[in-house]
């Protein structure tokens, strides 16, 4: 396996490459470059001064995450074909700076969602907090307000201003798609996008829906082992992976992670990972935690061992953090906690190893 970070670029992050190269047993970086819309060309000239940027630093690049997929692709509207077309082109752009997976997701909407993104924890540290019962007092667009108005100043992905501009009448759209018709859509996509994957060497990794239910109403078709099973199936290829992200499963105590994991690491159909811990607190209701499995409800120990088990030699980064030691910076995404979750990570990894090879 290969151990990452994410990072957002030098202008959209509060950590420095620097740092990150200096986190042990950190190779490379799971990179985004939030300043396009859903839907936009990502040019070739900016991806490879990104991508310079981060082999200056002395990392590996060759996860890239984010590359929204534009609302009217998901609905299925007569625009969708120019949009895939430019998703197409975006594809290419990136192959060509040594990209090979893409990290993406079909949620309508929303992207991963919170009621609080700074909820203090017995230790004095805050992480961010999920209450199904806030949610139900709430209408979307507030949601949206509270989510912009508390994240320190960043733009959280999935949230970026353009995409939330039509946010009614998207949602009034949707009022009309079923989660078949949304598959549908999906499949369409895929069929259009994936020859040119496999043609490229490269992977799209959908992340599953987080939390990992529906929420306002809306379909969702990506957050348990059968939606995934469909998934795959819409265009059976290597090209057409997952993201097993362990938290955003894992909000969901009726998923067990390592056994997910070993399905789809069996079939070979996981192309990266994010690992992380959550707590439960009661019925559609958790906070995050740190890494550690003593601090919340997931077994580190059993998803490392499920990766090791069923040979994953993909990409894999420790995911949000508690925001520790006083730091400010994008919420979930300081350097602190990500760190110690790394090393922790990278712990578990050559205990397993080490012990395997006796
Ligand atoms: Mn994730």
């Amino acid at each position: 396996m290969k151990m990452t970070f994410r990072w957002y670029g030098e202008s959209s992050d509060s950590v420095t490459l620097k740092q990150i190269k200096q986190i042990p047993g950190c190779t490379g970086l799971m990179g985004v470059l939030d300043q396009y819309a859903a839907g936009e060309i990502w040019p070739k000239d900016i991806i490879k001064k990104y991508v310079d940027n981060v082999h200056a630093a002395g990392l590996e690049v060759e996860v890239i995450e984010s590359v929204n997929v534009h609302e009217d692709i998901k609905m299925g509207t007569p625009s969708r074909d120019k949009y895939i077309e430019n998703y197409i082109t975006t594809i290419e752009n990136l192959a060509a700076n040594g990209i090979k997976v893409i990290v993406y997701n079909f949620m309508p909407v929303f992207d991963w969602l919170r009621t609080d993104l700074a909820h203090v924890i017995e230790d004095g540290s805050n992480v961010l907090y999920y209450d199904d019962n806030e949610l139900q007092d709430m209408t979307p667009l507030k949601l949206v307000e509270e989510t912009t108005k508390n994240s320190n100043g960043f733009s959280l992905p999935g949230w970026e201003p353009e995409r939330l501009r039509e946010l009614e009448r998207v949602l009034d759209v949707y009022k009309g798609i079923s989660t078949d018709k949304l598959l549908e859509n999906y499949k369409y996509f895929l069929e259009k996008i994936i020859p040119t994957c496999e043609k490229l060497g490269v992977r799209m990794a959908v992340h599953p829906d987080d939390p990992a239910w529906p929420i306002f109403g809306l379909p969702r078709i990506a957050h348990k082992k059968e939606h995934f099973d469909k998934i795959i199936k819409l265009v059976d290829s290597p090209a057409n992976a997952l993201c097993l992200c362990t938290g955003s499963l894992g909000s969901n105590p009726d998923n067990d992670v390592p056994s997910i994991i070993r399905h789809f690491g069996e079939l070979d159909r996981i192309a990266c990972t994010h690992v992380r811990n959550v707590k439960f607190i009661g019925p559609k209701h958790f906070r995050e935690a740190s890494h550690l499995s003593s601090e919340g409800s997931l077994d580190m120990y059993e998803i490392m061992l499920a990766l090791y088990e069923t040979g994953f030699d993909g990409y894999i980064r420790p995911d949000h953090g508690r925001m520790i030691w006083d730091e400010i910076g994008r919420p979930g995404y300081g350097l602190y906690d990500r760190a110690l979750g790394l090393t922790y990570l990278n712990g578990l990894w050559e205990a397993i190893d080490k012990n395997k090879k006796k």
